[in-house]
């Protein structure tokens, strides 16, 4: 209740009254109401009819209020439609641009195989190549002159190679050698050295050699020695020196393995091979190939 109405109504009514008290005393005295805006007020039911109320009957009070409240419109609910949702669809891998990808463990740029990287962006597997009855591997790094590194790997006692296997380096087919860190996981590839075919290569009837200075194999290798044989007879072997040599980081523990691989399908593999002699500037890994390259 208003009690600025109550007075109101209250001198207007010349009731003798406060608004909470019943008007016990005045006969046809009761409580009335103003429909507009709800508020109660005690006063005579002719009163009430001036007021134009709604007159509730002798004896009523206005505590509690027994008018009709004014009902509140509330307004009308809004509905907020959100901004559609964007989704962004991330490009999907692609093997050979260079960048490693989603799923793909490598990729050198191209999508070509027989090479370090392979045409689906994995390490090459060393399962099928040959396999050797014991490998080395030696790396010299001079950390001040580059010019002074020095990289050799041998694989001998291998298992049974041809001529053929071997391509025609002189003219048609590229070799890649490459140096994986396979332990701890993960594989990485340490070296991906490319010897492209070339007239630096000579021989073709019994065994390939390569013997260069001044090399044009921009990878640093210098020289190659590639013989076939029956089982336990073939052997590799390829070094590499000067600052055309990348530097690696072969780390002082852990296992190598060395995949040589050939442009019409064939590898050699050695390993895995632990790290078992690091010394000043100087690492070696040796072991064995297992069979089928295991
Ligand atoms: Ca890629
Ligand atoms: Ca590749
Ligand atoms: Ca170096």
């Amino acid at each position: 209740m208003k009690h600025s109405t109550c007075l109101s109504a209250f001198f207007t009514a010349l009731a003798i009254s406060t608004c909470a008290v019943s008007p016990v005393w005045a006969d046809n005295l009761g409580a009335c109401c103003f429909a507009d805006d709800g508020d109660c007020i005690l006063t005579w039911e002719s009163q009430c009819d001036a007021f134009t109320g709604d007159y509730q009957g002798d004896f009523t009070t206005c505590s509690p209020n027994p008018c009709p409240q004014p009902t509140t419109t509330l307004a009308a609910e809004t509905t907020t439609t959100l901004p559609a949702t964007t989704s962004t669809t991330l490009p999907e891998p692609e093997c050979g641009n260079g960048a490693i990808e989603g799923g793909e463990i490598c990729d050198d740029g191209n999508t070509a195989g027989n090479d370090c990287c392979t045409a689906t962006c994995t390490f090459p597997s060393p399962a099928g190549c040959f396999h050797s009855g014991g490998s080395t591997l030696t790396y010299v790094d001079d950390p001040s002159d580059d010019s002074k590194d020095k990289l050799a790997w041998t694989w001998k006692k291998g298992s049974e190679v041809t001529m053929a296997d071997f391509g025609d380096p002189a003219s048609t087919t590229t070799y890649q050698m490459c140096v994986f860190h396979v332990a701890p996981a993960p594989t990485t590839v340490e070296a991906s050295l490319v010897i492209p075919p070339g007239d630096y290569w000579t021989g073709g009837t019994s065994k390939w050699k390569l013997k260069t200075e001044s090399s044009p194999v921009t990878s640093g290798i210098t020289s190659a020695l590639l013989k076939p044989g029956v089982a336990g007879k073939s052997s590799v072997k390829i070094k590499g020196s000067g600052s055309a040599l990348p530097d690696l980081d072969l780390g002082s523990e852990g296992t190598l393995r060395v995949l040589l691989l050939n442009s019409v399908g064939k590898c050699w593999q050695s390993g895995p091979m632990p790290i078992v002699k690091v010394k000043g500037k100087k690492t070696k890994a040796a072991g064995d190939g297992g069979a089928g390259g295991a």
